[in-house]
């Protein structure tokens, strides 16, 4: 059995202006773009949410709410390096972490042996972790997968913590409404409702051949997660941990200088991977790698900040010492600081598209 945590920060952008001006907290406030430009907000703190003031909401709209409302504008730069602190904090508990977004990730403690073993207690570990180095306030779901996991990390928000254990799930989630379900948007909760299914203990009676020509191939989902049941697995792809180029030559290359000549080539490349994906600031090592002929591989490191032709020389040197075989590729890596991974750094650009 898995053992999951999702983690979802607390107001999570307000959260960080609250702990840099404190004054913020006790008034409603919130984050995001003007009124007169017609801005959005990105979210708000608790008590503004009392005044019906949401994420996503028009600025001029939540002032009609809440007149008192402070209105701070969006520092994304600075969201993005607490971001990577709390990735920092998870990585001390456990490597299988997916993030989600800036704020939210789901950890798999299942192997972990630290605090006996248990993802609670790992949990308010990670919670009390992130307030004392961080200065803001988590919310965690502990349960056996995913889905019930990320719907716990909700129910005591903010600064919350709920765990379902093994034996709860099933009645957890038959209490849960349809809207619960990943994937369950407006539409898809109207047609359920019209078919007579509002929680997922009503979507357990279904008929699956009735849900399938309705649903295709989700109806199977659908019916899952009405049980509480999800198969999912923790994607730790999405942090991505190096940047690399390589090439498998048709003919073989002699070992010595043919393939020290290919280096400035695949240097240029390597350069504009680094660039086009602006990795620069990650830097921690550079690498080479090189299989022979006899489809042995080597890899050569060292420590560094910036990939210069003279480092990769020397390592590419140092690699075909090796062995004195023909070379059938040649490859040059960077292995990064783990930062934020790809996705991530990709979100608020969709939120700077959505609100600014
Ligand atoms: P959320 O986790 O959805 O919201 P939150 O952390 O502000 O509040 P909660 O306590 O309910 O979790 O989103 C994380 C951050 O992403 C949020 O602080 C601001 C940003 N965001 C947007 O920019 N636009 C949006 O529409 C949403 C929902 C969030
Ligand atoms: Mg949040």
């Amino acid at each position: 059995m898995q053992k999951i945590i999702h983690i979802d920060a607390d107001c999570f952008f307000a959260a960080i202006e609250m702990r840099d001006d404190p004054s913020l907290a006790d008034r409603p406030f919130a984050v995001g773009g003007s009124a007169e430009g017609r801005g959005v907000l990105t979210t708000c703190n608790y008590p503004a949410r009392e005044y019906g003031v949401r994420s996503a909401m028009p600025t001029a709209q939540a002032y009609r709410l809440c007149p008192e409302l402070l209105v701070m504008p969006v520092n994304i730069p600075k969201y993005r390096g607490v971001s990577a602190q709390m990735l920092d904090i998870f990585e001390r508990f456990t490597d299988q972490i997916e993030p989600l977004s800036l704020d939210e990730a789901f950890l798999d403690v299942t192997e972990v042996t630290d605090f006996a073993g248990s993802a609670s207690r790992i949990a308010e570990a990670i919670r009390s972790t992130v307030r004392t180095e961080l200065g803001i306030t988590v919310s965690a779901g502990v349960s056996v997968n995913k889905f019930i996991a990320k719907v716990a990390s909700d129910w005591h928000k903010p600064d919350g913590l709920k765990v379902v254990p093994p034996e709860e799930v099933d009645s957890f989630a038959a209490a849960l409404g349809i809207r619960a379900i990943p994937g369950v948007g407006p539409v898809t909760a109207e047609k359920l409702n019209r078919m007579g299914f509002k929680t997922c203990a009503d979507l357990r009676r279904a008929d699956p051949l009735k849900l399938k020509r309705r649903f295709g191939s989700f109806s199977q989902t659908l019916l899952e997660r009405a049980h509480g049941q999800d198969r999912r697995r923790i994607n730790t792809q999405r942090i991505r941990k190096s940047v690399s180029v390589e090439h498998t030559y048709s003919n073989d290359l002699a070992n010595g200088d043919p393939c020290l000549g290919k280096l400035p080539g695949l240097l240029k490349e390597l350069r504009q991977r680094i660039e086009k994906a602006d990795l620069s600031g990650r830097i921690r090592k550079a690498y080479v790698k090189i299989k022979f002929n006899d489809f042995s591989t080597t890899t050569v490191e060292r420590v560094g900040t910036a990939v210069t032709l003279e480092d990769y020389r020397e390592l590419l040197v140092e690699g075909l010492a090796r062995k004195e075989l023909p070379v059938r590729l040649l490859g040059l890596g960077a292995r990064l600081d783990p930062g934020l991974p790809e996705r991530y750094e990709q979100l608020p650009l969709r939120i700077e598209n959505r609100i600014l």
